[in-house]
């Protein structure tokens, strides 16, 4: 059963569907991992409402973490964090105008008291925050914890038969 059909353990919401390209590194290492996800939009200045409802039957729902990116005036992540106490995985995605460094100011710099955790820019932010949901869930979940300990030694293994960045 892929992990999209069981019963979601990570929520990935994203602003928009121009979102997705970079979303998509991150729904594919959970995919990998074997971490049953779902994929929304959610919109923190388009769909407010639709926001407010996701955060608060996030946790009745059974998801033990978020992951949110967005661009430019990146409010989505604090906003859901605002909402629900299941943590929050900010991915800030690279904007077109700024770089993305407009989404990373807008989700690092959290006041006190609503904290959300935030990833790199880009696609890098995005796998990693998948791989971040996957180890929060590795110690409960011990088929996640194997997949996530095969996936680091085949990274490390692989590093060490291509040593040599001339071949
Ligand atoms: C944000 O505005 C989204 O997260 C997206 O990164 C950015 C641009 O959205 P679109 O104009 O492509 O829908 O809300």
């Amino acid at each position: 059963m892929a992990a999209t059909e069981q019963s979601p353990l990570v929520g990935i919401v994203m602003g928009s569907r121009s979102d997705w390209e970079t979303m998509q590194h991150a729904a594919a290492r959970l995919e990998a991992l074997g971490v049953p996800h779902e994929v929304r939009v959610v919109s923190a200045h388009r769909t407010p409402d639709v926001l407010f409802s996701y955060a608060e039957t996030a946790a009745a729902r059974g998801l033990r973490a978020i992951i949110a990116g967005a661009g430019g005036a990146a409010h989505l992540p604090g906003m859901l964090a605002s909402k629900t106490a299941v943590p929050v995985l900010g991915v800030p995605v690279q904007s077109k105008a700024l770089n993305g460094m407009d989404s990373l100011l807008s989700i690092v710099q959290m006041p006190a008291g609503i904290p959300v955790a935030t990833f790199a820019i880009g696609n890098a932010g995005a796998a990693n925050a998948g791989l971040f949901a996957a180890s929060m869930l590795a110690s409960e979940f011990p088929a996640i914890g194997s997949a996530l300990d095969a996936f680091r030694s085949k990274q490390t293994e692989d590093v060490i038969a291509n040593d040599d960045p001339r071949k």
